[in-house]
């Protein structure tokens, strides 16, 4: 089944930057989802097409009018049911909404099809919201000139948890790691650069000792720069061996704080 995306936007064409490029360029011409847009300007019937106006109660900026936004959504609606998708959900992407993160990308994933608002200026008509939107999604505490880019965010991190998208070996540390703990560092060629050297065991073909050091690196590093996924860790479970590799690293960085990061 292929994941169905409809995006309502003034800039259609920002989308190909998705589209067209990399792991979700290359999932959208293999069929794993399709991606259409709708510009709420096509239903506009005024000389000037006019998707915004003035905001009631006077202020800066402007509004997006209902109007345009709503048969929008219902164009996208009828579509999507006319590609077979038997749940969709209508989110409008603004600072306002639930924060986004691995945790909501798993429960997007089980839905068959997704219609996003990406809005402009001041925001939408809130009527427009309470009739038709499902959820508010945020992707961080800033404000952006629009919708479109966490709009894209929220599509990118989808399609990549579309069965077979990734190759194995990417897909591989996606479940294990993603929103328990910090990926560990990573080095290639040159063992040598302008004269740092790449980690000694990462060439010892130990993969026991590779997978401990790894491990330790990532424990390590959530300790230092993300306690708060840390706690998560620790009330969700963590292992002897990572309890052990923990210790074992928080020693080493009492003794070398200025060497580590
Ligand atoms: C939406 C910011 C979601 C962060 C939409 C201006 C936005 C946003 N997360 N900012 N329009």
């Amino acid at each position: 089944m292929t994941l169905e995306f409809d995006v309502i936007t003034l800039f259609p064409e920002m989308f190909d930057s998705i589209t067209k490029y990399g792991v979700t360029g290359r999932a959208e011409k293999n069929n794993f989802y399709n991606l259409h847009t709708w510009n709420p300007r096509e239903f506009t019937k005024d000389i000037s097409r006019r998707v915004d106006d003035r905001p009631f109660g006077g202020g800066p900026g402007m509004v997006m009018s209902a109007e345009p936004l709503g048969k929008s959504v219902t164009a996208a609606k009828i579509r999507q049911q006319e590609c077979g998708v038997s749940e969709s959900r209508v989110v409008y992407l603004s600072p306002q909404g639930r924060n986004l993160d691995h945790k909501l990308v798993k429960e997007y994933s089980q839905l068959s099809g997704l219609i996003l608002i990406s809005g402009r200026y001041e925001g939408v008509d809130e009527r427009l919201i309470k009739q038709q939107v499902q959820d508010e999604v945020s992707i961080g505490d800033y404000v952006l000139s629009g919708g479109e880019l966490p709009a894209m965010v929220l599509i990118d991190c989808m399609v990549r948890q579309i069965p077979g998208v990734l190759g194995d070996p990417e897909s591989a540390n996606q479940d294990s790691f993603v929103d328990k703990l910090l990926d560990c560092p990573h080095y290639t060629r040159p063992e040598i650069y302008l004269g740092d050297v790449a980690p000694k065991i990462l060439m010892s073909g130990d993969h026991d000792k590779i997978r401990r050091w790894r491990l330790q690196q990532s424990l390590g590093r959530t300790w230092l720069r993300r306690p708060d996924l840390l706690k998560l860790k620790i009330e969700q479970g963590i292992t002897i061996e990572e309890m052990e590799l923990l210790e074992e690293f928080k020693i080493a960085y009492g003794i070398n704080k200025d060497r580590m990061n």
